[in-house]
């Protein structure tokens, strides 16, 4: 094991680099790196510096996810993969994502050169937020051969398709197909802040996730009357976003009341959108999140009907549209209690959580046992600049990660979970 100041050194260093790579952004001031911006390719450049001295392959796949394996000692063996995305909302922090694809590296570089009995892939995703296109997961989704024609379709707000941002990113759409996970590969894990509170009220450096919440996206629109705010009486009108802002109350109030269910209304606009004119439309996002897939889908159910009462008694007309249904997804048992023997060793006393984030973990889970290790979000703020972690916390999750690779060297049963890959 290294010394607890070679970790700790590292841990600067990785702190360091989630905000170099926080400084690539589409925007002046602020990180916002979308689906294949010309910031990721700077991303791409950086991390690919990192891994060179290395001996590690570097490359970008069809749906520019960065790939780079770490050779195991022996050919044809098996593989872990390590990564998170590179994709950020806008005005993001510097650690949603990128600080799980940092950490991978570290742990390359820690090993200084020791051959392991299997090898490390460490992956970049190039989309998880769904920020550009409204759809998640598009670089994970290759991974497992989810990412179809329909999704390859869909367009951003100036009308470009996913398959055209691949084109224009001098990548090929017609090599998706080669970017499905290497059929070697035995396990997923990823390394992510918690972007919650919980870990700090515990007083806890690290989380071990056993579950990652279902979620539910869809667009709201709400059609009435436009008119001219100065000459029409009240009860005449037929308000879009007065119809829409009763409907997020009841929305809201339906979410308070159900133990455990979130909704959000996080986007929305309206026509024509001037302050003298009444609202003709108000097109607005939901998202629906819970552990229990039940509980989610019928939550969306009752939302649906809100909205069409709602309408109805304003006279208005409402449509509803889904982009996302996302299953929850349980965390692999046995990577899962390898994570908790690992995380004792480094002193932290394991807490399992269910991850109301989603992540490409639940993603990779369709196809390769999956497990994620949270670090301490401080003050539970994340998705802004106010993000961070602890230098003390990044290094004790380098250290369960290296006993982690340690325990997966060792245990028999990890060892039959690899020869099955
Ligand atoms: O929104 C989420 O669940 C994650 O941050 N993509
Ligand atoms: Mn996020
Ligand atoms: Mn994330």
């Amino acid at each position: 094991m290294r010394t607890t100041k070679e970790i700790t050194t590292r841990a600067e260093e990785v702190v360091a680099r989630c905000h170099k790579l926080a400084g690539f952004s589409e925007d002046k001031g602020s990180t916002r790196r979308t689906f294949l911006s010309a910031p990721m390719r700077d991303c791409h450049r950086e991390i690919a510096e990192w891994l060179r001295p290395l001996g590690v392959e570097v490359s970008i796949d069809a749906a520019g996810n960065l790939r780079a394996v770490y050779a195991a000692s022996g050919a044809g063996s098996p593989q872990l993969m390590i990564g998170s995305h590179l994709d950020t909302v806008p005005n993001a922090g510097a650690f949603d994502g990128i600080l799980g694809v940092v950490i991978a590296v570290a742990l390359l570089e820690l090993l200084n050169g020791q051959r392991l009995p299997f090898g490390i892939e460490v992956v970049g995703f190039s989309e998880e937020e769904g920020v550009r296109f409204g759809t998640p997961f598009i670089g994970s989704l290759a991974l497992i051969g989810g990412l179809n024609a329909e999704i390859l379709g869909r367009r951003d707000q100036q009308g470009i398709s996913i398959r055209q941002a691949i084109e224009d990113f001098q990548l090929n759409p017609a090599e998706i197909p080669e970017a499905v996970l290497n059929a070697e590969t035995f396990g997923y894990l990823e390394f992510h802040i918690e972007q919650g509170p919980v870990l700090e009220k515990l007083g806890r450096s690290l989380g071990v996730v056993e579950a990652i919440a279902g979620q539910s996206r869809l667009e709201f629109i709400f059609a009435g009357r436009a008119n001219h705010a100065g000459t029409t009486p009240m009860h005449l009108r037929h308000d879009a976003i007065a119809g829409a802002a009763e409907w997020i109350t009841a929305v809201e109030r339906q979410a308070q009341e159900t133990p455990g269910l979130l909704a959000t209304v996080g986007a929305i606009n309206a026509e024509p959108g001037v302050v003298n004119v009444i609202a003709g439309e108000a097109r607005m996002t939901l998202e629906v999140r819970h552990a229990s897939d039940e509980v989610r889908n019928s939550a969306v159910e009752k939302m649906i009907d809100l909205a069409q009462q709602t309408a109805k008694r304003r006279c208005l007309a409402v449509s509803h549209s889904s982009f996302l249904s996302q299953r929850a997804v349980a965390m692999d048992r046995l990577l899962v209690k390898a994570i908790e023997e690992a995380m004792r060793k480094t002193g932290c006393e394991p807490h399992r959580m269910v991850s109301g984030a989603g992540h490409d973990a639940m993603i990779l889970a369709e196809k390769v046992p999956a497990a994620m290790i949270f670090l301490r979000t401080p003050g539970g703020r994340s998705h802004d600049p106010a993000e961070s972690v602890e230098i003390a916390d990044v290094a004790k999750a380098i250290e369960c990660g290296l006993h982690l690779l340690d325990q997966l060297c060792s245990s028999s049963a990890l060892q039959k979970r690899m020869c099955r890959a």
